[in-house]
């Protein structure tokens, strides 16, 4: 290898980790980062996970209570919080709940959202308080959107567009700002009390809760260091096996 080359690969190598570095900057780290994103319409919060959620902190596998996994996205616009679950259901008609606050059994004075609750929204999207263990009400002042959807798999998609601060204390409407991290717990339920179906009841086992950012700042983009990098080194490895290649193929004539 020619000296000049040698050197080349190592710059390449060099701006390549620079690179890499820069795309996991160090910083508090929260479960769900719900990095600044573009806004989502209330027509997009249909249940459907499209490219709306594109520029979302995205997680899969997430524990949920009282069992099994989320996958998860979140984002905010700096007006609104954003959240779209996904989990596998053992019954067609469950409700989800996202409680904004500490892991507990609806913990008195929360701030909620459920979703496919008999009893507040069959199908639909309640904001709501909670007021202690098996108590929970709708909000007289509704504020956001949410949909909920449950194909025949009983995979369930949950969305929620919600104002970081809707100034509703009635309702007990979250006061969150960006930059700061909050707890939420997100809950399940088939076996009754406003579900139907299944055998899972929120209450069972140990709750655990999630710790999310509300981030000032959008999902670190691709650098353009990191492209430059790649490009020098493709061309590098180019000329190195077009040069190895024709060293080749004059031995190959020698021979004959
Ligand atoms: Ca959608
Ligand atoms: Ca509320
Ligand atoms: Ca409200």
């Amino acid at each position: 290898m020619k000296k000049q080359t040698f050197l080349l690969l190592t710059l390449t190598l060099t701006l390549l980790v620079a690179a890499v570095a820069r795309v996991n900057p160090v910083q508090a780290q929260a479960d769900l980062n719900a990095y600044s994103g573009t806004p989502i319409e209330d027509s997009q919060i249909d249940g459907a996970i499209g490219t709306e959620w594109s520029d979302a902190g995205s997680y899969t596998g997430v524990a949920i209570n009282p069992q099994g996994t989320a996958d998860i996205h979140v984002k905010n616009d700096g007006e609104n919080l954003y959240i779209a679950i996904q989990l596998t259901a053992d019954s067609n008609n469950p409700w989800v709940a996202v409680m904004f606050a500490d892991a507990g059994h609806m913990t008195a004075g929360a701030d909620g959202a459920v979703f496919g609750n008999d009893d507040l929204s069959a199908n639909g999207y309640k904001d709501a308080f909670f007021g202690g263990a098996g108590i929970v009400g709708a909000d007289t002042t509704q504020n956001g959107t949410g949909a909920i959807t449950v194909d025949s798999q009983n995979r369930v998609t949950v969305e929620l567009k919600k104002p970081l601060n809707s100034g509703d204390s009635r309702g007990r409407d979250i006061a969150w700002s960006t930059g700061n991290t909050y707890s939420v717990t997100i809950m399940w339920d088939t076996n009754g009390a406003g579900s139907s179906g299944g055998s899972v009841n929120h209450y069972n086992g140990a709750l655990t809760a999630k710790t999310l950012l509300v981030n000032a700042e959008a999902i670190p983009e691709f650098p353009p260091t990191l492209i430059l990098a790649a490009l020098v080194a493709t061309l590098i490895s180019a000329v190195i096996l077009k040069k190895r290649g024709l060293t080749r193929s004059h031995q190959v004539f020698q021979y004959r």
